[in-house]
């Protein structure tokens, strides 16, 4: 498994006044924000493959963008996007796909057919989980979304290899891991509900993940999130 060598120290997110870094110097660029969960996906990618000094992250202050990304870098004005040959590549999954392809570094998609139609099933549900849990979050919580966690619990049982979705380590766990983290800590702190309790499956999944050197450095800070999260769920009820 590639980690870091050492503790990367993380470059400082770039605000309205900051220059634009060169675009198309032939710098592999991912355009990020420490805390979005989308962005997240690449950087563990990255991470994963051991690519700290082929991509460079470029972290905005989303609260505050410079306005050049938007007008000079990726129209969308959202992150992830990744500077790469040339071209800008946006969309979390399809980035995670892209850099473990065009990249060095372990694969992160399986070959095995039962393991390759199992991640497809789980690459296509993953938006649906994410949007039942965060609808859930406007409505009764965990009665509303428990069941979203319960299919999670079920195909986490499918490989006896590991304790991953696909038995080892895939860009599959990555999809879901961002998420999975910022609905454990809410779920807990706003509804005292323990996504792992009844589910031993996904709590060895998450204890697991928590041991990845790729995953740790990319976590968010829980007060941060709570804080976030309550302002932007409590103000639309
Ligand atoms: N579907 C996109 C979603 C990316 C996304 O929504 N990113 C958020 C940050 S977490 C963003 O850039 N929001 C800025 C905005 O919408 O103005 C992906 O998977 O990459």
């Amino acid at each position: 498994m590639a980690s870091p060598a050492a503790v990367e120290k993380l470059p400082p997110s770039l605000s309205s006044g900051a220059e634009q870094p060169p675009l198309f110097d032939g710098t592999t660029k991912l355009y990020t924000c420490y805390t979005c969960p989308f962005a997240q996906r690449v950087w563990i990618t990255r991470n994963y493959k051991g690519l700290q000094d082929k991509i460079k992250l470029i972290p905005l202050n989303l609260q505050d963008r410079p306005t050049w990304y938007k007008e000079k870098v990726y129209p969308m004005n959202k992150v992830p996007a990744l500077e790469h040959n040339g071209e800008i590549i946006g969309e979390s999954l399809d980035l995670v796909k892209y850099v473990d392809s065009n990249f060095e570094g372990p694969s992160l998609f399986p070959d095995d057919p039962e393991k390759k139609k199992l991640g497809e099933e789980l690459w296509s549900y993953v938006d649906e989980f994410i949007k039942t849990v965060f609808i859930s979050f406007k409505g009764e919580g965990p009665k509303e979304c428990g069941s979203a966690f319960d299919h999670l619990e079920s195909a986490l049982g499918k490989f006896e290899d590991g304790p991953f979705f696909l038995g080892q380590f895939s860009g599959v766990d990555i999809a879901y891991i961002p998420f999975v983290e910022r609905f454990q800590i809410f779920l807990s702190e706003a509804f005292k509900y323990d996504i792992t309790a009844g589910r031993p499956k996904l709590a060895a999944w998450i204890e697991e993940m928590n041991k990845i050197d790729a995953y740790k450095p990319t976590k968010t800070d829980p007060k941060e999130l709570v804080e976030f999260y309550k302002k932007r769920f409590t103000a639309q009820q």
